[in-house]
């Protein structure tokens, strides 16, 4: 079967790109090919292009591995996405990429972008991981190798913070203004913790040079939302019968997408509302709805589904006392939120339920479960607290801390960067206490989590309750 390169070899009722690609100039680089940025910002910027054509093209940058900017490179920078819904599959086209490029091969060719006038915005998918953020002080954790890297030789960076510092650096020598720096990772104010890095790793190099992007920089928050599982063989498989051509990048995805975005970008931006994004004043109580509900809740099936031997997320929601787990903590998670401008709670709860259980959508629990340790202050241990500082005594979330120490008990690993830490302290597993392991791992838990020995009471309940 011929490969995917252009359009002339795709079955009829495959949705192509309805702009001109050729005529595409590019004005946003993004840092982080996976999956999610192709079936999120990408289709959003393609759809916004496609009613008000802009020179929005995209550069797109994987930090680390080469393979799926090889593959960019075989297809002329077209993918597909395999939308699921309730009526069957559809298929689409995204040509809004226009070049990629592998940092770890040629940080120079990344640079060289990032200091063109072209480029207007930098978006941002590189996972919690990436960011070198100490969760304790909210800044740069000094022992995060990209940081630590970056921080000695700040003019060839490696991580995604030290790229932007010295892209900026080379905007500002030639006199140009600094790009908008658009996170659309699952932090909470996510823009503002970029900002707080950025700011830190510029101060190390030239006071001025920090001074510069505080004043001339913009880092919107933004929350996006969709779900786009890791792609498999059978994902490559589908979208080759639907295309009729063969696809290395391709993706399955829901119907649903939605990205809410704080309006403040330097020199300007897509017309994205066209694409139905949101555009707010502040983003914070959008983003604390989605960890908390959705990212929470998710990360509740994931451990539940590895606990019970259940692949995807979508098993876990087909028991009904476990989907019973899910609205407890829903409702625990929902007494900790603002209004959210617009939403109404109880039919995105709702919502979120039916994208759970969405039968053709194969989110592995063992994906979600990845680095738990870098997900669960926003979506768990943020509303712990709160709920504990309002009088509550927080049992749903010890429940989903219990989940997580009994996973790792069962699989007597765990896929994190805190991997190590952690492994070495279930050694000195305390009978009496079995929870005690994980709250003595440094700055894994906020301090009043782990002085509250009620609540770790109630998390070591939780795990005497899973393992009878
Ligand atoms: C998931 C998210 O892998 C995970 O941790 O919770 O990737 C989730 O699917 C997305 O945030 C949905 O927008």
């Amino acid at each position: 079967m011929t490969t995917l390169s252009n359009s002339t070899h795709l079955k009829p009722n495959v949705t192509k790109p309805a702009f001109d690609r050729a005529a595409l100039k590019p004005g946003i680089v993004h840092i982080g090919l996976g999956a999610f940025h192709r079936a999120h910002q990408a289709v959003f910027t393609q759809k916004a292009i496609e009613k008000n054509f802009g020179h929005w093209g995209i550069v797109a940058v994987n930090l680390r591995s080469p393979e799926p900017v090889r593959a960019l490179e075989q297809q002329d920078g077209l993918y597909s996405i395999i939308v699921r819904g309730a009526d069957g599959d559809d298929a689409q086209i995204i040509g809004v990429t226009v070049d990629w490029l592998c940092a770890a091969e040629g940080a120079d060719d990344v640079l060289d972008y990032l200091a063109s006038p072209d480029t207007r915005i930098v978006t941002l998918t590189v996972s919690e991981k990436a960011y070198g953020l100490d969760p304790v002080t909210g800044g740069l954790d000094m022992a995060h190798p990209a940081i630590a890297a970056d921080k000695a030789s700040p003019r060839s960076p490696t991580g995604v913070i030290g790229f932007i510092v010295e892209g900026l650096a080379r905007r500002r020598e030639k006199g140009l203004l600094p790009y908008t720096v658009l996170c659309c990772d699952n932090l909470p104010s996510n823009g503002h913790v970029v900002r707080r890095l950025v700011l830190e790793m510029a101060t190390f190099r030239d006071p001025e040079l920090a001074q510069w992007i505080s004043q001339e920089g913009k880092f919107p928050c933004s929350m996006v939302d969709r779900i786009v599982p890791a792609a498999t063989d059978e994902t490559r498989a589908r979208a080759a019968s639907l295309l009729g051509v063969d696809d290395k990048l391709a993706i399955e995805t829901e119907p649903f997408m939605q990205w809410v975005i704080e309006d403040d970008f330097v020199l300007g931006r897509p017309a994205w509302e066209d694409a139905g994004a949101v555009f707010a004043q502040s983003v914070v109580p959008y983003e604390d709805m989605k960890l908390r509900l959705l990212n929470g809740s998710h990360t509740l099936i994931a451990h539940l589904g590895i606990l019970h031997d259940l692949e995807f997320v979508r098993d876990v929601m087909a028991v009904p006392e476990f989907v019973a787990k899910v609205e407890r903590h829903m409702e625990a998670a929902t007494a900790t939120l603002d209004a959210v401008p617009g939403i109404d709670l109880p039919f995105y709860r709702n919502q979120l339920l039916e994208r759970f259980a969405n039968p053709t959508i194969a989110h592995r629990n063992e994906q979600i479960a990845m680095d738990t340790s870098q997900k669960l202050p926003q979506r768990i241990l943020a509303a712990a607290v709160e709920t504990l500082e309002a009088g509550g005594d927080g049992a749903e979330f010890a429940y989903v801390v219990a989940l997580w120490i009994a996973s790792i008990h069962k699989r007597g690993d765990l896929n994190d960067p805190r991997r190590d830490d952690i492994l070495d302290a279930v050694r000195n597993i305390d009978a009496n206490d079995p929870s005690a392991f994980l709250f003595s791992v440094k700055g894994l838990f906020p301090k009043s989590l782990v002085e509250n020995l009620a609540w770790r009471d109630l998390v070591n309940g939780e795990l005497a309750a899973l393992n009878s």
